[in-house]
Formats: C-alpha cells, structure tokens, sequence
C-alpha cells in the first residue's frame, strides 16, 4: 500500500511493499501518446508497481487535480507530463511539501526552482527541430527561389510545441531564402491539423513545404492536401516528428519526406529511475532519450520490425 516515501523499498518486491506511483498522463490526441502510455503501463507491471494513471484530456486543470488527490491518497511516488510548460509551482510545492518525490517525464516545465522534481526523462525536443530544419537545408541546397514553409504547431504552451519551433527557425534562419509564411496550432491532432492545413491551402498560395510538430498532424494535412488536388510528399514537400507506425507507412509510401524520430517508450526508464529515487539513490537531474531520423527509403527498412 501506500505510505511515506524512503522507508519502502524499491525493487519490486510486490504484496505490501509495492510502490505506488501516480500518473499524470497528458491525454490520448496521437499515436505517440497511445504508444507511451502502453509503455508506461507494461513498464510498471513488469517492475511490479502499482500505477495510479490518470488522463488529463489535455487540460492542466485535469493535471493539477490529479497531482492533488495523489498527494491526498498518500503515492509514494508522482510522474507527469505536463501538458504546458508554465505555472506548476504551486502543485508542485504541495507535492514536495507532502514529501512526495515528483518525476517529469515527456515533457519539462518551466519552473525556475528545480528541487521541485527530481529529473526529468525525455526528448531533446530543440534538437527534433533543428534535425527537420537540417533536411530542409540539405534538400533545397542548389534551390535560388523562395521556399514557401506552413508550420503545424503542437499544442500552444507545450514544451515540443515550443522547442521544435524554435529549433526548427534557427536553423532555416541562417538561409533567408526559407520563409515561414503560416504558423498555427493543430493541437497534435490528426483532425485538427487537417483542419488548419485546409485553411493554409486556401489562405497561402504556393505552399512548398509543410513543418508539422508530430505526425499525426501531418498525416491529417495529407488528406487535406490531397482534398486540394495536390500530391503530398511531391508538391508539398513533408517533415514531421514521432516516427510512429502510420507515420512511418505515409513516409515508406512517399507522402512524407523525412521524420525526426521521437521515442514514446520511455516506461522502463521511467520505472528504474522512480525506483532508485525510492531507495535515496542519486540520479542524473537530467535523462535525454536517444534518437534518430528516417528519410523513405529508411523508412522502408525499418517498418517491418519497428515497435510501434
Ligand atoms: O511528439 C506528440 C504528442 O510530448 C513528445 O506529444 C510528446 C508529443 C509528441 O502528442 O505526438
């Protein structure tokens, strides 16, 4: 059950000893999210800790409750991952008032006090943006004209919506031939950003290039610009971020051009690390995941044993 964190040890011993983790999933809006929360949970099952998860809808409203009633029932542990980036502290100081340990996983805060959490596990999301920008350098080389780019932004205030983005313009910025000439939310979402990339085609004449935060919205922009009568991966030229399975499928098949890996599973990492924290062992204050890119013909080979 649960009790005060530090006295129970960590190793999975199962029956009374069990460790408690409390869970503030961001929602179910991509492939990535289903991915990560299988992984989250078969993580915890294989270490034998008991999971509190909760799914927020993306809403930080829904975040904040759910941290307050782990607090109240007593975790032993708290992860999240914060749907935005700001105003944390206040929840997170009740967190550690109440001596509960709190791991970030996924995505960070902005909190300028870091004794708040412990680490925090996820992607280099600033380096995901300059890996798609490096592509776009690299593939409009010899280009004279102007690169007209449309950006599917995730959603507003997150931290892969913000550090994609700016990696992303600082390295095209280097070039003034590249130009930004729409950027909007699609919220990470298929429909959304089949929505907005609707709108873009209709307001933006001339569109080479589509930048979209994740697949998901990519892929929702794909049924949009083929709506438009225009071939995706030829006429606009796509890059995306996940690398999930329906991601990998349009880039294998030509409708995508190049996507920036980002690993969902992150539950193994996420258990060990909640474990030693238990145990008052020291941890890195900082877990970066490791990654890759895939252009089509990567993609290709990959697809067949690729997990998710
Ligand atoms: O890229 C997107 C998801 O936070 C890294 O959230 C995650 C992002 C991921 O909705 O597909």
């Amino acid at each position: 059950g649960c009790g005060s964190s530090g006295s129970e040890g960590g190793g999975g011993g199962g029956g009374d000893d069990a460790i408690v983790m409390g869970f503030s999933q961001v929602g179910a809006e991509s492939g990535w999210r289903t991915a990560n929360t299988k992984s989250v949970q078969s993580a915890a099952e294989k270490s034998k800790i008991t999971l509190r998860f909760s799914d927020a809808q993306q809403k930080q409203e829904n975040q904040i409750k759910a941290i307050r009633s782990f607090v109240q029932q007593k975790v032993d542990i708290i992860a999240f991952s914060p749907v935005v980036e700001s105003g944390w502290d206040t929840v997170l100081k009740e967190a550690q008032n109440a001596k509960i340990p709190v791991i970030l996983t996924d995505r960070a805060v902005d909190s300028k006090d870091t004794t708040l959490y412990k680490t925090f596990l996820g992607s280099d999301f600033v380096e995901e943006g300059k890996k798609a920008g490096q592509w776009l350098v690299e593939e409009y080389k010899d280009a004279k004209d102007t690169v007209n780019i449309v950006e599917l932004q995730g959603t507003t205030g997150s931290a892969p919506a913000n550090d994609r983005k700016a990696g992303f313009a600082e390295v095209i910025g280097a070039d003034p031939k590249f130009k930004i000439v729409a950027s909007q939310t699609g919220d990470f979402t298929r429909a959304k950003g089949k929505e907005v990339m609707e709108a873009f085609l209709k307001s933006t004449p001339d569109i080479d290039v589509l930048y979209a935060h994740n697949d998901d919205m990519g892929l929702g922009a794909i049924e949009a610009i083929e709506g438009a009568g225009k071939v995706p991966g030829k006429d606009i030229k796509i890059i995306t971020v996940d690398a999930v399975k329906d991601g990998m499928q349009a880039l294998a098949d030509g409708k995508i051009n190049f996507i920036v890996e980002c690993s969902p599973l992150l539950g193994p990492q996420l258990m060990d690390l909640a474990q030693k924290v238990l145990k008052g062992e020291n941890i890195p204050a900082r877990v970066v995941t490791e990654e890759t890119t895939f252009d089509q013909e990567q993609a290709k080979a990959a697809l067949p044993t690729r997990e998710y």
